[in-house]
This record gives C-alpha cells, sequence and structure tokens, in this order.
C-alpha cells in the first residue's frame, strides 16, 4: 500500500522528495487541498477539519498511514488523528512537522534563530513546546516572523519572483538585524524560496528544515509499525489535488524537478 503524504497545497512536496530518498521501496499517494490553501491564517477548527477530511481521504484510498507534510496542519490536528486512526487492528501511522528549531539551536554561533512560519505555526502549541524544549535551556533566543504572502506565491509557481523576494526582505531584515544566524523555515513551503533568500541575504542564514529529519523518521515509525517496504521498486506517486488539476499541474512538475534539494 502505498503511503499517504497531505499539505494544504504544493509545499510537501519540499518533504515528499525527502521520503522519496529515504524510501526507495515506497509508493506515495501525494494529496494537496489547493482548492483551501491557504490555511495560514484561518482558525484552529477549520485547521483540523480540513486536515482530518484529507486523512480520511487518503485513508479510504488505501494510504498505510499519513505524513502530515505541513506545520500548520500538524500543530493542531496530530493528537486527534492518533486518536481516531490509532485503535483500529491495522497500524495506520500518523507523523507530522514541526519547526526545526532543534537543529537550529545546536548550530548557532549567534545566540539567536529566526523562524518563518504561519500565523497557525506559531499559535500552536508543537512549536512552543520545541521553543521551551530546546531553545530556552540552551539560552538561545528564538524570534518569530510570519508572512501571508508567501504560500500563495509559491503556489502560483513564483518562488522565484522579484515580488517573492521583496517580501523575504521585508520579512526577513528584522531577523538579520537581530543577529540570527540560523532561519528555521518552518512552512513546506519556504524550502522552494531558499533560492530567493540566498539571492537577498546571501549566506547570512543557515536555512534549516524538517525535511530530512521526518524522512528518516517516518523510516522508523514504518519500520517499528511493520508497514516498510524495502528495496528499491518503489517510488510511484499518485498526485490529488482537491482543486483546478490543470492549474496545479504546471507547478507541481517544477517543484518534484527542483527536489526540495535547496536546503540541508
Ligand atoms: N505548508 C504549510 C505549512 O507547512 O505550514 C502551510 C501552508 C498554508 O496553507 N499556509
Amino acid at each position: 500500500a502505498p503511503l499517504g503524504v497531505f499539505d494544504s497545497g504544493v509545499g510537501g512536496l519540499s518533504v515528499l522528495a525527502h521520503l522519496r530518498r529515504t524510501l526507495p521501496g515506497e509508493d506515495f499517494l501525494y494529496l494537496a487541498d489547493t482548492a483551501h490553501v491557504p490555511i495560514g491564517a484561518r482558525p484552529d477548527e477549520e485547521i483540523r477539519d480540513l486536515t482530518a477530511r484529507a486523512v480520511a481521504a487518503l485513508h479510504e484510498r488505501g494510504a498505510k498511514g499519513v505524513v502530515v507534510a505541513c506545520n500548520t496542519a500538524s500543530a493542531f490536528s496530530l493528537t486527534h488523528l492518533r486518536e481516531r486512526y490509532g485503535t483500529g487492528d491495522e497500524p495506520f501511522p500518523i507523523i507530522g512537522l514541526v519547526p526545526a528549531v532543534k537543529p537550529a539551536v545546536a548550530a548557532t554561533e549567534s545566540g539567536v534563530v529566526g523562524v518563518l512560519a504561519t500565523p497557525g505555526t506559531l499559535r500552536g502549541s508543537l512549536l512552543q513546546d520545541v521553543i521551551r524544549q530546546w531553545a530556552e535551556p540552551a539560552g538561545v533566543r528564538v524570534l518569530t516572523v510570519v508572512s501571508a504572502d508567501l504560500v500563495p506565491l509559491v503556489e502560483a509557481g513564483r518562488a522565484a519572483s522579484d515580488e517573492a523576494r521583496e517580501v523575504l526582505r521585508e520579512v526577513l531584515t528584522p531577523l538579520r538585524d537581530a543577529g540570527a544566524d540560523q532561519l528555521v523555515l518552518g512552512c513546506t513551503h519556504y524550502p522552494f524560496l531558499a533560492g530567493s533568500i540566498r539571492a537577498e541575504f546571501g549566506d547570512t542564514f543557515a536555512l534549516v528544515d524538517s525535511g530530512a529529519a521526518v524522512a528518516r523518521h517516518t523510516r522508523n515509525v514504518l519500520c517499528g509499525s511493520g508497514l516498510l517496504r524495502e528495496g528499491e521498486r518503489g517510488g510511484s506517486v499518485t498526485y490529488l489535488v482537491t482543486g483546478d488539476p490543470e492549474r496545479a499541474r504546471p507547478v507541481i512538475t517544477t517543484l518534484v524537478g527542483e527536489g526540495g534539494q535547496n536546503t540541508r
């Protein structure tokens, strides 16, 4: 059975790229809820409902588990989803994402870490948990910034546009001025902006995302629940979108080609 991957839109493709490299034996079912993206500024309850519907759709289509490849959806849904799917006879793992504060704290030399995420992710408790667990004991300052414009630009295939660079300049300049040397890309759309961030800020920030760590974690979870498919025979991906497929197709093709390899 394939492994389900969900994002509100095309952002989760940055995670899918890592999953495909780390799990070459698996097939994937990727669901982009392009009819509802962006979800970052929606109320908690609505984010939870949209995520529950998406995971239910992947479950019905025969997925053996789901990676919620969206920080915003994860922030409000993981507990509910695990309660809902954790009781069946068959294991149905739910794997979520949280901004990569832990590796950024380990790597910072200035003691200041920036996090760029959606309003939902900043409001949710998962991010606060990792800040309390990793940053506070290390005496590292975490500064959070938010933008409503970046996800729609990535969805429109305009991650490398002048407009994206302008938004990034505005949002990230305060982090540079505050001395941040690590930038946590706390939304799965943002690794696709890595080129624009570098074009504006050079090597001011090391860019840190959760893709590789989540892929390793997924491997462990599948292994632990007896669901891992070994070997090299997998690698197929079926893409499902809730919005207009003709609009989504060229953007998905381009972003899959970039493979989310822009950050470490
Ligand atoms: N890709 C989602 C995330 O990681 O938070 C956010 C997308 C959105 O809909 N704002």
